[in-house]
């Protein structure tokens, strides 16, 4: 069985690739959040290396050893630091990622069961409202107000930023940034009954200048051309 055991490397790693993948990150907040995630598995895998190393030494022959050395030393002196450096590198990344007034561009994401209704800006000052689809400009920060009709969902586009809880009664905003266009997969991560695992979403991310058709001024449409 060992020696397939390297075989499973490349298929665990192909899980964290891919549209649903915060480690393939789109923008600077989701690659800010996808840094911390890797720090915190450096972090991780240090302690947990320094546990193995001790079981490992349990099981050889008694030596001369300074009890303090190793819970003062090792167990309290660098499971803190290592623990302290990632607080820090959380509070770091998490502060850096805040909404912030700077004139960014505001869209609103309104969760419902089960499905996303947006409102984004369109031509000029006019505000556009679609279902299903969200329209953002890249190279923008972009601040999302997330809203819901019912029960609790939550906003998540992987690639871009973190989750935003979308909570009726309740405006909670959350701030990402695109930085090439595209189509980028958002999901809701928040169970909220039969329907949730079809509640996904598209971002589509587009260059200022290129407005997509779904935001241009409404052209008197052909009564039942788009049946
Ligand atoms: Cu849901």
């Amino acid at each position: 069985m060992k020696r397939f055991a390297p075989l499973a490397v490349p298929l665990l790693l192909a899980g964290c690739d891919g549209p649903a993948s915060t480690l393939a990150p789109a923008g600077p907040v989701a690659a800010e959040i996808a840094w911390l995630w890797w720090a915190m598995l450096a972090g991780a895998a240090a302690i947990s290396l320094l546990v193995g190393v001790m079981i490992a030494m349990s099981f050889g022959p008694p030596r001369e050893t300074s009890t303090r050395r190793w819970t003062h030393g090792w167990g309290l002196g660098f499971s803190l630091v290592v623990l302290t450096t990632l607080l820090g590198a959380g509070l770091w990344v998490g502060e850096r990622i805040l909404p912030r007034d700077d004139g960014a561009v505001e869209v609103r994401a309104h969760a419902f069961m089960w499905g996303w209704h947006f409102t984004q800006p369109g031509e000029g000052d006019n505000m556009v409202e679609t279902d299903g689809t969200l329209y953002v400009p890249v190279g923008q920060p972009i601040d999302v107000i997330v809203t819901a009709e019912d029960v609790i969902h939550s906003f998540w586009v992987p690639q871009l930023a973190g989750k935003m809880d979308a909570i009726p009664g309740r405006e909670n905003v959350m701030r990402f940034q695109v930085d090439s266009p595209g189509t980028y997969r958002g999901l809701c991560a928040e169970f909220c009954g039969l329907g949730h695992a079809g509640m996904l979403f598209d971002l589509v991310a587009y260059e200022p200048g290129d407005l997509p058709e779904a935001l241009l001024p409404n052209e008197p449409a052909e009564e039942g051309a788009n049946d």
